[in-house]
């Protein structure tokens, strides 16, 4: 039988068939797994054509270098902030990720922070708990539904949460590189004007240069002591500590976050906090998502393989 083609994974997968199944199919290393890693890249680093890994943990240059015969990486995740872009066009290696299959997942999630945030589902849990309840009323919270919704990020995840939102009765508004062709919804000019005109804004931009800590101090004045941030997208699109100082001085009312500068630690003084409300990366992150993503993981590689082409590429890939 002919040999399998060997593949490079950089770690272990979010969903542990995953592993077993590339295991199957090809003559997989896991660098991560390897006592010397580096050491592993300087003696064997060469072999390897095809690598394997996620939205979260990326690639780095330093991996990229190491890995002169590399054509594709397949990345589980629609996210490539953390794949190191100029490395791979350098070296000419196409990148592969899974767009489209997380969307309602993710939308779901970041209406579970925003409902969560508003209406305190995780406090009200946390003081029935404590006992509270027979010592004490909780505290009155905010509604949600009939208020405005802005969308940074006018994406297919974007535009996902802004179907989720119509059941709410909820006015939307967005703010995107550029208006949406075709889009029901109001533009804002920047994302400052968004945030003032909202109650609730959801993050749903890629991460990246472009959109590093666009969510600043000013953007978080402008929504308000009544106004409420939900992020979904990358913890590096928002100045965390600017957040966790606005949080804790009520120049917001409330946060809800599934992603964080420096995963895994949230910064210290959101943990202290009853008004933000703390998710570990996790938004794509039901059986039935993850599947999805995992078949698109295999399906990218396997494609390449055979035609030179994956089902789903990166746009700065493709665009070459
Ligand atoms: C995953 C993500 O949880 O798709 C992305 O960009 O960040 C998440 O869906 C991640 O890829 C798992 O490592």
């Amino acid at each position: 039988a002919p040999s399998r083609p060997r593949v490079l994974q950089y770690g272990k997968m979010p969903l542990p068939q995953l592993d077993a199944e590339l295991a199957q199919a090809y003559d997989v290393q896991i660098l991560s797994e390897q006592a010397d890693p580096q050491r592993f890249l300087a003696e064997q680093g060469a072999q390897f054509e095809y690598a394997v890994t996620s939205a979260a943990m990326g690639l780095p240059a330093r991996v990229v270098d190491a890995l002169p015969a590399l054509k594709f990486v397949s990345s589980f995740g629609v996210g490539f902030d953390a794949l190191d872009k100029d490395a791979l066009l350098r070296r000419g290696a196409r990148v592969g990720y899974t767009p489209g299959v997380l969307d309602d997942c993710v939308a779901d999630m970041a209406v579970a922070l925003l409902l969560d945030s508003a209406r305190g589902v995780s406090a009200a849990d946390r003081f029935v708990r404590r006992g509270d309840w027979s010592r004490q009323r909780f505290g009155v919270t905010t509604r949600v539904s009939g208020k405005r919704l802005g969308i940074f990020g006018m994406g297919r995840i974007g535009s996902t949460v802004a179907r989720r939102a119509q059941g709410f009765d909820m006015e939307v508004g967005y703010h995107n590189r550029r208006p949406v062709e075709d889009a029901p919804h109001r533009y804002l000019d920047s994302l400052l004007e968004l945030a003032r005109w909202c109650d609730f804004l959801v993050i749903t931009a890629a991460g990246g240069d472009n959109t590093r800590h666009l969510v600043n101090a000013e953007v978080l004045d402008a929504l308000g002591p009544q106004g409420f941030l939900v992020n979904v997208a990358r913890g590096s699109v928002v100045d965390e500590a600017a957040l966790a100082e606005a949080l804790r001085s009520g120049r917001i009312a409330g946060a809800g976050l599934d992603v964080f500068e420096d995963e895994p630690r949230p910064h210290a003084d959101l943990l202290a906090l009853e008004n933000v409300v703390l998710a570990p990366h996790v938004a794509s992150g039901t059986h039935e998502t993850r599947r999805a993503m995992a078949d698109l993981v295999l399906q990218n590689l396997q494609q390449f393989i055979a035609t030179g082409r994956p089902a789903a590429e990166v746009p700065w890939s493709a665009a070459r």
